[in-house]
């Protein structure tokens, strides 16, 4: 960590004693790491092939996990309320002069060919985004919101009818070559997001996500844990072994339906196959389920403290922003509510498609006042704020 920015050193002198002991301890603290590169990395990804790049993101997404939360924002640079695409613009930017410390992506519609994803963003474009986004310091998430491999359907289904998808697109399955053909079309475009120097772009990649709802096909009644489990590992190793995609962290997050570790497992692909304990959750704050949200953080921070993981809070927002001083009265008092909550590594903002589908304001959205005032918490970081993330 060579460079940190003013914003950590000023908000928590605290900081440079942990940059300072980092350094101290990695020579005897993390004996748990059984690697050689314990004196380096304070956790390693499932991948023991992942780049230097990709593990230096995941030990510093640990280290900064201790003490603040990264806040990242879907299609951030690709479009925000009444603009599309106009070069450097991002509606957080616009409102806290930073870039989000996340960029989210979507890779939806890859597997079909098309030339842009399910909310119009050219893939293009999209990997020009992650290039930028990685060039100013930041971090890119993929998720995917795969389309039906046997149907060539989107993601969503009926929640009250077995899809039988899942079962035919394993291996072994009638259909089993749509799916890798999908795959692949994925995996090239993840194989395409290099850097100026011709490394690839370090991603969290977050697959068949929401799984314990049943919205999408891969959904909690369309297959048993052990099918959706087998997908997800299958994922998993094609991208690693037979794609050689080593610049990946693979994020786990169902949706809100669990209220204990038990339930989080049921359908969880395994420690070997996930980096990042997360979780989607919109919904609990539409009917005001604050202790059941705090209690599913402190789930996932448990699990992964355990796991010797991360956890973060994968997709969430209120639609709209209706309400009043949200980020600072809502989202900061829930990651601070005690030292599990505090320790998610990120939160993620989804779209600002127009002015009723937003998740952050825009010039002129009456929460901008609370959105900088946020951003200024001194455990908060946005992109300006980032230490270097791939060193
Ligand atoms: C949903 C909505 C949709 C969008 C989809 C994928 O939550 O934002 O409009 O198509 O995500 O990004």
């Amino acid at each position: 960590m060579t460079t940190i920015s003013n914003k950590l050193i000023l908000a928590k002198p605290s900081f440079i004693l942990f940059v300072v002991l980092t350094a101290f301890l990695s020579s005897c603290q993390f004996e748990e790491v059984k690697n050689q590169e314990s004196s380096t990395y304070s956790i390693l990804p499932v991948n023991k092939n992942a780049s230097q790049e990709t593990k230096a993101l995941y030990h510093q997404l640990n280290m900064l996990s201790k003490d603040y939360v990264l806040v990242g924002h879907q299609d951030d640079l690709a479009y925000g309320v009444n603009w599309w695409d106009e070069q450097g613009r991002s509606d957080v930017k616009d409102i806290t002069g930073s870039y989000p410390a996340i960029g989210g992506w979507d890779i939806g519609g890859i597997g079909r060919g098309w030339p842009m994803n399910l909310d119009s963003i050219p893939f293009d474009k999209m990997r020009n985004y992650i290039q930028q986004a990685y060039e100013h310091g930041s971090i890119n998430t993929i998720s995917w919101h795969t389309y039906n491999p046997v149907t060539d359907d989107g993601s969503w289904t009926d929640k009250t009818i077995a899809n039988p998808t899942l079962s035919q697109i394993l291996p072994g399955g009638e259909f089993h070559n749509n799916y890798v053909e999908m795959l692949d079309l994925a995996a090239d475009f993840i194989q395409s997001l290099k850097s100026k120097d011709g490394n690839l772009i370090p991603i969290l990649f977050r697959p068949f996500h929401e799984n314990n709802g049943s919205w999408f096909w891969w959904g909690e009644i369309h297959c048993s844990p052990e099918q959706y489990k087998e997908l997800y590992q299958f994922t998993m190793k094609y991208l690693i072994e037979t794609r050689k995609l080593n610049n990946l962290l693979f994020v786990y997050s169902p949706d809100r339906a669990f209220t204990n570790e038990k339930e989080y497992l049921d359908r969880y692909p395994g420690d070997d196959f996930v980096d990042v304990i997360g979780y989607d959750d919109y919904y609990s704050f539409k009917i005001g389920d604050t202790l059941g949200l705090l209690q599913r953080l402190e789930v996932i921070s448990d699990f992964a403290e355990k796991r010797n993981k991360i956890a973060a809070f994968t997709e969430t927002g209120i639609e709209g922003l209706k309400g009043d001083k949200i980020f600072t009265e809502v989202f900061l008092p829930i990651l601070q509510h005690n030292e599990k909550t505090k320790k998610m590594a990120y939160i993620m903002f989804w779209r600002n498609a127009n002015t009723h589908h937003f998740y952050v304001p825009y010039l002129g959205q009456e929460e901008a006042e609370d959105f900088k005032a946020f951003r200024n918490h001194e455990s908060i970081l946005f992109g300006d704020d980032l230490p270097k993330m791939y060193q």
